[in-house]
């Protein structure tokens, strides 16, 4: 687990953008909040249902992006990042998350701020997330560049890249 100095902690907005931002705790935490109930899968093959996700909607970036951007890198702490489709990033259940069932997330599970991306296996879902990259053409995250599947979906199990 990273140790995070949360008077330092910056969410980084950058690449294909109209202007590039940075929140710090304080500015991230006034960002309109939402709740969505959602399941995880793991790659691993287990699931959790039924999970109450509290944050912020990843659509508060929309209106910055450009329109030649077509994926987005997602960077973590300790240089953690997952790639995904601009369109998955942006789908309506994708948010930042602070709170899991109803209580503060805990610093194993990406405090204060993680991804969740319900639709996709858990390992996009980035915990300890620094910022957004946006980017015209596709760029491999962690996993995705040792062996995991580019996109991740659960339902065709697009578990490795072999497939
Ligand atoms: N920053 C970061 N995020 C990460 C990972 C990681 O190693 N670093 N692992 C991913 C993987 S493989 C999984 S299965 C989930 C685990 O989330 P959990 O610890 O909340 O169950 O986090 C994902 N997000
Ligand atoms: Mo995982």
């Amino acid at each position: 687990m990273p140790k995070i100095d949360l008077t330092k902690w910056n969410f980084k907005v950058w690449g294909l953008v109209e202007e590039e931002k940075e929140y710090n705790l304080d500015e991230f935490r006034l960002l309109p909040s939402t709740k969505v109930f959602s399941d995880i899968h793991c790659v691993t093959s287990w699931s959790k249902l039924n999970n109450l996700w509290e944050g912020v909607s990843t659509s508060f970036l929309k209106d910055n992006v450009l329109s030649e951007a077509k994926f987005v890198l997602v960077h973590a702490y300790k240089n953690f990042t997952t790639n995904l489709p601009i369109k998955e990033f942006f789908k309506e259940d994708v948010i930042f998350a602070t709170h899991h069932n109803g209580e503060e997330l805990s610093t194993k599970h990406g405090y204060p701020l993680r991804l969740v991306v319900p639709q996709l296996y858990f390992w996009k879902s980035a915990k300890w997330v620094t910022g957004v990259e946006f980017l015209e053409s596709d760029k491999s995250g962690f996993w995705e560049s040792h062996g995991y599947h580019n996109h991740g979906d659960p339902w065709t199990e697009e578990r490795y890249s072999y497939r």
